[in-house]
């Protein structure tokens, strides 16, 4: 019978035994009568050392059996002495960039460029692995919390979020859009299932190029009925947050450490501030002057470095956003929205609120924002039936990934990147 494989992490537990590990060729060294293999797995990487061995050029793809053997200077500790080395699929030439050697912002370019092959080196993978875990941890507190999954269309006949950056596409003739967000769906859902999350890329034709900004990223969306107020969906944003982080201190410390990131605390209560409060503040505070409506980037970071060092808080909520800042479901309040942001380590990871959910506030919300009320009546005509109070929430998830692990561009925090000059690989 074949000996099972062994993954590189376990080899502490076969100590003195013999063991089949199979992998990649990650690193190698010839040094004439001993050859050195280290063996990258999807679990980590593990050195072997044998002799009379030709090894194949790095990335191929191998499989080791040997004895393993206690090694203090070898990678976890231990080393696999070769008895017999195979080559599954040889390399055909030299991998172009040097995985081992990968470190985040070196040549970022080039990095992307060779995406395909980049993609597998520890730090990298370790990203996409941490976002892994928060989608599934996302999924795991919702469920408990009573959600259901929901798929909505990526194809849509009208932009959701409003502004120019919409992708249009031919759609047998017709104008369609690629989705900028599973908005109007989500709520419609709420009438369904009451509670619905969507875990799905969202399209944005964001001209410039930023370190914040992807034209396609995965949006985590939340949507609940029956609420009080946008306060009971800030509640859920905190317990799910705190969940997340709870599950990745379980499962995703060695990634962490790789990356040298330490995970956030979260507060039982976010603290909050009003936006109009929030800009005096900053100006106030720190003389910095916000332009537009919003918080400008600046902005973000200055009021997050408040709330760090006052409350010691990595996040906080800014509320009651004006309605010139807000798209058209937002809850009106007088002058102001029932929609919030949360801002995590300097940045905005989220946008949420409540809803509008009566028929003729919608309407008149539509004609406020001179939206065409044809192309959105797939979506306002279910508030003629019901609609509950209700509210919700969208992640980015890039954004999350990167403010978590140190990443300077959202962009290393999605195996493929799509960005404005960047459509291959
Ligand atoms: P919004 O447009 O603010 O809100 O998007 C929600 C969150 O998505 C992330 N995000 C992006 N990430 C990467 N690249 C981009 N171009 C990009 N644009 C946005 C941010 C942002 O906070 N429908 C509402 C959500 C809701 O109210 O439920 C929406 O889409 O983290």
């Amino acid at each position: 019978a074949t000996l099972p494989r062994t993954l590189t992490r376990d080899l502490g537990q076969h100590d003195g035994q013999r063991v089949r590990l199979q992998g990649f060729l990650h690193a190698r060294r010839d040094l004439g009568g001993v050859q050195f293999a280290v063996l990258r797995d999807v679990s980590g990487i593990a050195q072997a050392v044998g002799s009379g061995l030709s090894l194949p050029l790095t990335e191929s793809s191998i499989e080791i059996v040997g004895t393993v053997k206690a090694h203090p200077k070898a990678p976890g500790g231990y080393e696999v002495q070769i008895e017999d080395f195979r080559v599954l699929s040889a390399a055909r030439e030299p991998a172009p960039v040097e995985i081992p050697k990968m470190e985040w912002n070196v040549n970022p370019e080039t990095m992307l460029d060779y995406r395909y092959v980049s993609v597998r080196g520890l730090k990298e993978r370790a990203a996409l692995r941490v976002q892994a875990q928060i989608v599934r941890a996302f999924h795991e507190h919702l469920d408990a919390e009573g959600f259901t999954e929901i798929s909505t269309p990526k194809i849509v006949s009208a932009g959701a979020e409003g502004g120019a950056n919409l992708f249009k596409l031919d759609y047998f003739g017709e104008q369609a859009y690629l989705a900028q967000s599973p908005q109007l769906y989500k709520q419609i859902m709420v009438g369904v299932f009451e509670r619905v999350y969507e875990v799905a890329p969202v399209y944005r034709a964001e001209e410039h190029a930023t370190s914040r900004h992807l034209n396609e990223y995965l949006s985590l969306d939340v949507e609940m009925g029956f609420i009080e107020s946008e306060e009971d969906v800030m509640n859920l944003q905190n317990r799910l947050l705190a969940s997340i982080m709870g599950r990745l201190r379980e499962r995703c410390s060695a990634e962490f450490a790789l990356l040298g990131a330490t995970i956030p605390d979260v507060p039982a209560h976010i603290p909050r501030i009003p936006l109009l409060e929030a800009r005096a503040l900053v100006t106030e505070k720190f003389g910095h002057t916000v332009g537009g409506k919003d918080l400008d980037p600046e902005a973000e970071r200055l009021l997050s470095q408040h709330y760090a060092e006052t409350e010691g808080s990595d996040w906080v909520f800014v509320t009651k956003y004006p309605k010139a800042a807000r798209p058209f479901y937002a809850y009106p309040e007088g002058d102001v929205t029932r929609g919030y942001d949360l801002l995590f380590r300097g940045i905005e990871i989220t946008s949420g609120g409540q809803r509008i959910n009566e028929y003729d506030m919608l309407m008149q919300s539509i004609r406020d924002y001179r939206l065409n009320p044809e192309s959105l009546a797939g979506y306002s005509e279910v508030f003629k039936f019901g609609m509950p109070p209700h509210g919700g929430f969208a992640i980015g998830a890039e954004r999350l990934t990167a403010k978590l692990l140190g990443i300077q561009n959202v962009r290393y925090a999605r195996a493929f990147p799509r960005d404005r000059h960047r459509l291959t690989p």
